[in-house]
């Protein structure tokens, strides 16, 4: 039998184009030619429901192995990319946005995925998270939030709520989390969702959204700690007695201010995308600077400009 013709989206053609769409003939990847090593997670934990939807996404989307990326940081979510059977790296703590920003700018041709924790993300990673977002790089930023530091046997995190008690605050959390929503949107981030790993379709809705999206996309994704943070979501999830609440379908996702109206209401709060406009990503930008440097040189190889710049140096 003869492979369905599928379309490639946005990402997914030839590496010099921003916006590359080609067709292709092939099969989409299974469960089994995406898997690698058996996940080391504790068993419950939220992270597995991630990964499990990550593989639905990538046969879903006909993704192909050569075509995606997976890069994670440090952290027990940050373990990401060894269950993934494709390119990746799980990289330092804290850098796997600029290690990602390296690859799309390099490779725009790639879907560019980056999985993490709210520690990876927000303490050790804040500065780069906030610099990914205004550059506007092209990739889909998942934080898996679990408001704890789980690798590490339980420090405070910066989104512990006040009074969680750790390792790092045996009386309870002082220091006021952080909203990782507001903190996307006034960052510059132009895709910000949120989703939770208890509602499977929904953090597959979100995904699919977020990675057709021509810019920085970022969800986070409610990821319980069965070890070290045990029903810390329960408000939100509705077989715990919890309610599920989604983004109002009235609500103008391009509005920043109603974004942030949305961010700011207390837990569970809601579900769905609260912001996403169309701005140039710093990948159009950068296409555009070669393309026009290389005008300038006629189209002269590497080394021939290398020649000449040894030439006029003589
Ligand atoms: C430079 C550096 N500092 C500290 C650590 C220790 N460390 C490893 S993971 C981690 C926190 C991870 O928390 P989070 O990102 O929330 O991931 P989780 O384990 O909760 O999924 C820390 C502090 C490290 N590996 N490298
Ligand atoms: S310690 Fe927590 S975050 Fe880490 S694998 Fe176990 S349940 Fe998941
Ligand atoms: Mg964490």
């Amino acid at each position: 039998m003869s492979s369905p013709t599928v379309e490639i989206p946005a990402r997914g053609g030839d590496i010099t184009s921003v916006q590359p769409i080609t067709t292709e003939t092939r099969k989409p990847l299974s469960k089994k030619e995406i898997s690698a090593d058996h996940p080391t997670w504790c068993p419950g934990c939220g992270d597995f429901s991630v990964l499990a939807l990550y593989f639905k996404l990538i046969e879903k989307r006909k993704m192909w192995h050569e075509k995606i990326t997976t890069i994670a940081g440090i952290g027990c979510s940050s373990r990401f990319p060894y269950f993934v059977q494709a390119h990746g790296a799980h990289y330092i703590h804290g850098r796997a946005l600029p290690f990602a920003s390296g690859i799309s700018l390099s490779r725009p041709d790639l879907h560019v995925f980056v999985f993490g924790g709210d520690g990876d993300a927000f303490s050790i990673g804040g500065n780069h998270f906030n610099h990914t977002a205004r550059k506007n790089i092209r990739m889909t930023y998942v934080v898996m939030d679990n408001w704890v530091y789980g690798l590490t046997k339980k420090q405070t995190s910066p989104t512990s709520p006040l009074g969680f008690k750790s390792k790092t605050d045996v009386t309870g959390a002082v220091d006021y989390p952080i909203n990782p929503m507001k903190q996307a949107i006034a960052a510059g981030a132009t895709f910000v969702a949120r989703t939770t790993h208890s509602n499977p379709a929904h953090v597959m809705q979100m995904m699919e959204a977020a990675m057709d999206h021509d810019g920085f996309s970022f969800v986070e994704c409610l990821s319980e700690c069965v070890e070290f943070y045990e029903g810390a979501f329960d408000a939100s999830n509705p077989r715990k007695g919890g309610v599920f609440n989604l983004v109002p379908a009235d609500h103008d996702v391009t509005n920043e201010m109603a974004a942030y109206k949305l961010a700011d209401e207390g837990f569970p709060g809601r579900f769905g995308i609260f912001y996403k406009v169309n701005k140039p990503t710093k990948n159009a930008k950068e296409i555009a600077l070669n393309k026009g440097a290389m005008e300038k040189v006629n189209g002269l190889k590497d080394w021939q400009i290398l020649q000449k710049t040894f030439d006029r140096m003589k």
